[in-house]
C-alpha cells in the first residue's frame, strides 16, 4: 500500500523585514510535526516560504529608498537561511513572487469569476496597512488623537478606490455549516469560537483587488488591478500542491492536512480562505491551527515595531537543539508563550544537560569503563518497565497538537530513568551483584535509546547523536554491541556575561 501523504503548511511571512523569533517559533512548530509525520511512514510535503506582494511591501521597500523586488529578494533570502539555520526541513520553500504562483493565482481567481462571486465596486472603508485589511467601524478602538486603531492595535486610515469585490456574505451560512459540521476544521476551540462569533455578526463582500500600486499579482482581463495580498497569499497553499495544472500532485496533496498559522491570521485562514475554495469548486484544507504568540517577558515582538531577536544567533548560543527544545516543551501549544535567554538555559539545563544528558552519561562512561565498551546482558527488565507506553502517550498528545505534552512525556521517563539509576546505584552493585548492575546499565542505555528515538522530530541532530552513542536505532539493544566513547550531546548551557 503506499505511504499516506501528509500536507502540511506555516504561514508565509512577509519580507517586510528580516524573520524574528516568532517566526522561528511557527517554523519549529510545523518542522516537528512534518517530522512526526514522516517517522510515522507518511509521505509528508512541508511547505513554507514568503509573501512578497502588497502594499505593507511597497511601503517597506519606499521607506528603505529600495525597489519593492530588490528587498523582497534580499529579505526572503534571510527567511530561507533562518529555515536552514534551524534545521528546517521543508520541501519547498514558495515566494509568491514565482511566475508560477501567479498563474494559480489567476487560475484560482477565474474560477471564482466564473461562479458570478466577483463583481467591480467601489470600495470606502477603514483600512490597515500593517495588517493589509480592511476593518468595519464597529471593530475600530480609539488611538491618540483623531487616530483610529484596528482589533489589532495598527492605525487606520479612510481608504477610496474602485475594486473587485468577491461575495463573501453569500458564503455566511456555508461557513458556519462547516464549522458546526467539523469542529476540528479550526483549532484550538477557543479560535473556533472567536471565528464563529465573528461569522454570525455577518459578513460584507470582501475587497480583492487594488488600483494604487501595481506591485502584486494582475487581475486577469482587468487593466490596472492587482489582487489584494491575502487572495494571492493564500493561494500559495494551492500552488505548492500543483493547482491548477498537476492532476496527480493535487490527488496526492491537496487538500492540506495542516495549515499552522498565528492566531492573528486565523480569520484569513478560516473564513476567507475556505469560502474562495468553496467558490472555485476546490476541496477545504482538513485543518487550520492558530498557534499562540510568542512574547519576549510579555512584550509582543513584530517587524513592524522593530522588536527584534535574531533567532539564527540565538541558535548559535545555545544549540539550534536547545532553543527547539525550550519553544516546543515550554509553550503550551496553541496558547501565548514567553521567551527569555534565561528561561532557555534554566529549561534546558534541567531537562536536556541534567536531566537526559546526565542520564547518557553516566550509564555510557560505566559501560566503556566496566564493561570494556560493550553493551552488557540485560538480564531481567525492570518492573515497572521504564519507558512503558511512551510512543502511544506521544502519538495521543501529537493528534492534538500538544506538542509539550508530548515532550513532557518524554520529560517524565527521563526522570523516572535517572530515579532507577540512583535508586540501583550500578557502582555499588558491580561489587556485590555484577550482573544485576550489568542490567541496570543496559536498560538505561536501553531507555536512552527509546527517548532518543522518542525525540527525533523535536531535536532531529541531538537524538541521533545520542542514537549512536548507545548504539541504536529502531529495534532493542542487541547485548555485546561495541559502543563508541561516551561524549556530552547536551553542554550545560550559561547566559552570557555582561560587561
Ligand atoms: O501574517 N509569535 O506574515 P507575517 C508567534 N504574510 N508567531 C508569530 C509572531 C509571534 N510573536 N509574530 C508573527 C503574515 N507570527 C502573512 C501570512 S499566510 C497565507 C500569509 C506568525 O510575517 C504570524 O502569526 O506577519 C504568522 O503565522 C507568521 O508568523 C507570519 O507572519
Amino acid at each position: 500500500m503506499p505511504a499516506e501523504n501528509f500536507y502540511i503548511t506555516t504561514a508565509i511571512s512577509y519580507p517586510n523585514g528580516r524573520p524574528h523569533i516568532g517566526h522561528a517559533y511557527e517554523a519549529i512548530a510545523a518542522d516537528a510535526i512534518a517530522r512526526f509525520h514522516r517517522l510515522q511512514g507518511k509521505n509528508v510535503y512541508f511547505q513554507t516560504g514568503t509573501d512578497e506582494h502588497g502594499l505593507k511591501m511597497v511601503q517597506a521597500a519606499r521607506d528603505k529608498g529600495v525597489e519593492v523586488a530588490a528587498l523582497a529578494e534580499e529579505m526572503s533570502g534571510y527567511f530561507k537561511a533562518m529555515c536552514d539555520a534551524l534545521d528546517i526541513s521543508y520541501d519547498r520553500f514558495i515566494r509568491t513572487s514565482e511566475p508560477e504562483h501567479h498563474s494559480a493565482s489567476q487560475a484560482l481567481w477565474r474560477a471564482m469569476e466564473a461562479r458570478g462571486d466577483l463583481y467591480k465596486g467601489r470600495y470606502e472603508g477603514w483600512y490597515s496597512v500593517r495588517d493589509e485589511a480592511f476593518y468595519d467601524e464597529k471593530e475600530l478602538t480609539p488611538g491618540q488623537g483623531d487616530e483610529k486603531l484596528s482589533p489589532q492595535g495598527t492605525p487606520v486610515t479612510w481608504t477610496v478606490e474602485e475594486s473587485w469585490f468577491f461575495r463573501l456574505s453569500k458564503y455566511q451560512q456555508p461557513l458556519l455549516d462547516l464549522y458546526n459540521a467539523q469542529p476540528e476544521f479550526i483549532q484550538p476551540d477557543s479560535r473556533r469560537n472567536e471565528v464563529m462569533r465573528f461569522v454570525e455578526g455577518g459578513l460584507s463582500d470582501l475587497s480583492v483587488s487594488r488600483t494604487s500600486f501595481d506591485w502584486g499579482v494582475k487581475v486577469p482581463g482587468s487593466d490596472g488591478h492587482v489582487m489584494y495580498v491575502w487572495v494571492d497569499a493564500l493561494t500559495n497553499y494551492l500552488t505548492g500542491a500543483g493547482y491548477p495544472d498537476d492532476a496527480d500532485r493535487m490527488a496526492k496533496f491537496w487538500p492540506a492536512d495542516l495549515h499552522l498559522i498565528g492566531k492573528d491570521i486565523v480569520r484569513f485562514h478560516a473564513v476567507y480562505w475556505p469560502a474562495f475554495l468553496m467558490s472555485a469548486g476546490i476541496a477545504l484544507p482538513k485543518q487550520v491551527f492558530g498557534h499562540g504568540f510568542l512574547l519576549n517577558r510579555g512584550e509582543k515582538m513584530s517587524k513592524s515595531t522593530g522588536n527584534i531577536v535574531d533567532s539564527v544567533e540565538l541558535g548559535e548560543r545555545y544549540g539550534v537543539d536547545a532553543l527547539r527544545y525550550f519553544l516546543l516543551r515550554d509553550v503550551s501549544f496553541g496558547n501565548d508563550g514567553s521567551w527569555s535567554e534565561e528561561a532557555i538555559v534554566l529549561r534546558c539545563n534541567a531537562e536536556l544537560a541534567n536531566g537526559l544528558g546526565n542520564l547518557a552519561q553516566r550509564s555510557l562512561s560505566m559501560i566503556a569503563k566496566n564493561c570494556d565498551g560493550l553493551l552488557p546482558d540485560p538480564g531481567v527488565e525492570p518492573d515497572p518497565k521504564l519507558a512503558d507506553g511512551l510512543e502511544d502517550r506521544i502519538a495521543d498528545a501529537m493528534t492534538s497538537l500538544a506538542l509539550h505534552k508530548a515532550l513532557e512525556a518524554v520529560a517524565g521517563v527521563v526522570t523516572a530513568a535517572n530515579q532507577y539509576f540512583a535508586d540501583n546505584a550500578p557502582w555499588a552493585l558491580r561489587k556485590t551483584d555484577p550482573a544485576r548492575a550489568d542490567g541496570v546499565l543496559y536498560w538505561t542505555a536501553e531507555t536512552v535509546r527509546r527517548i532518543a528515538l522518542s525525540l527525533r522530530w523535536a531535536v532531529p541532530e541531538s537524538a541521533d547523536q545520542l542514537l549512536a552513542l548507545v548504539g541504536g536505532g529502531e529495534g532493542v539493544l542487541v547485548p555485546g554491541t561495541a559502543l563508541p566513547a561516551p561524549q556530552g550531546v547536551f553542554p550545560r548551557l550559561e547566559l552570557p556575561t555582561l560587561t
